[in-house]
Parts: structure tokens; C-alpha cells; sequence
């Protein structure tokens, strides 16, 4: 059986109390991570990627918000509220990155500072994964580098961010 994984997790506070918030967004089949396919997308669980990210927004003074749904529209009903909630995001839309005109709507219409961020690298794959609708309401993508693209996404919002 696929572990339980909860859809909203961590709400961290920044440590100073109250720092810019980071929604970390993720789509389908996230949840699994850890328990298939170590080959592709390694031996983190989707847990482990959120508490490296809750220490990591911490040192950054980011308040992080981080969920994941299975559900497309879900997914778009977050990034609506995102706008007015929330100062970034990182977004790993999963497979919808590669279908869904809805994400890209509705990144259009938050107009908030987005990482794609991927943990594979899709360039290397299926063609299929070679088209992303989120890229093009996307400021920067980072792909390939495992979890370790979550922290880094999260370093390039603090910046964008502050420079704000
Ligand atoms: O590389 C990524 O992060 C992806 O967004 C992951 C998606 C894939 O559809 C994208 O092309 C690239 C799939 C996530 C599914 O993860 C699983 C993990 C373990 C077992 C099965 C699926």
C-alpha cells in the first residue's frame, strides 16, 4: 500500500516571526516517492524533501507552506489562493506540468514569483516530458539535481524576494 502522505503539512514559521511566505506545491504521484522508481527520482520520501526544505526556509527566513494533491483542479485552487497568501512559489506540478493549460491560467493569474522545479530531468526522457505548460509563467526552472532542487529553488525566491 502507497504510505499515507498528508496533503498539508508544514506551516514553519520564519524565525522572525513572520518572515515572506513560501507555498512548495506538489502534483501527482509525489506522494510515492521513496517507495518506486529510486532510479529516476531517488530514495527521498516526499516527507524527507519537506523537512529539508522547513530547515532551509528556516536559515532563509522564509515561512514555508508545503502540500501535495493527486488532484488537478486542487492544484489550481492553491495557486489562486496563493496570490494575496503567499510572496513565492516552487511548483512541481508532476505530470499535469506536461498537459495542463489550467496551471499555466492560473500561474498567469497569481502572477507570483514561480519556481518549476522537477527532480528528474525531462529533457532526458519520453518526449512527452519535453513540453511544460508551466514554464512559461515560470521565473527560473531547475531540474535533474533530486531534492536538492527544492532548497535551491527556495534560495532563489529569498533573493528574488528581498530584492523586491
Ligand atoms: O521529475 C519530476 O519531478 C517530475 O515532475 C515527476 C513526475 C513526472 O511526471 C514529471 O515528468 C517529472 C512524476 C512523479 C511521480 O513520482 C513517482 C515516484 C515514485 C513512484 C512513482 C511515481
Amino acid at each position: 500500500m502507497a504510505p499515507c502522505y498528508n496533503r498539508i503539512m508544514t506551516k514553519t514559521r520564519a524565525k522572525s516571526g513572520g518572515g515572506p511566505t513560501v507555498w512548495v506545491l506538489n502534483g501527482p504521484n509525489l506522494n510515492l516517492l521513496g517507495s518506486r522508481e529510486p532510479e529516476i527520482y531517488g530514495r527521498a520520501t516526499l516527507a524527507d524533501i519537506e523537512a529539508a526544505c522547513a530547515v532551509r526556509a528556516k536559515d532563509l527566513g522564509l515561512a514555508l507552506v508545503f502540500r501535495q494533491t493527486n488532484h488537478e483542479g486542487e492544484l489550481v485552487t492553491w495557486i489562486q489562493e496563493a496570490k494575496g497568501q503567499a510572496q513565492g512559489l516552487v511548483l512541481n506540478a508532476g505530470a499535469f506540468t506536461h498537459t495542463s493549460v489550467a496551471l499555466l491560467d492560473a500561474l498567469n493569474f497569481a502572477r507570483l514569483p514561480t519556481i518549476e522545479v522537477h527532480l528528474s530531468q525531462p529533457l532526458n526522457r519520453e518526449p512527452f516530458r519535453h513540453v511544460s505548460y508551466v514554464t512559461p509563467a515560470s521565473s527560473g526552472l531547475i531540474s535533474g539535481l533530486g531534492p536538492h532542487g527544492y532548497e535551491l529553488a527556495l534560495l532563489a525566491l529569498a533573493r528574488m524576494i528581498n530584492k523586491s
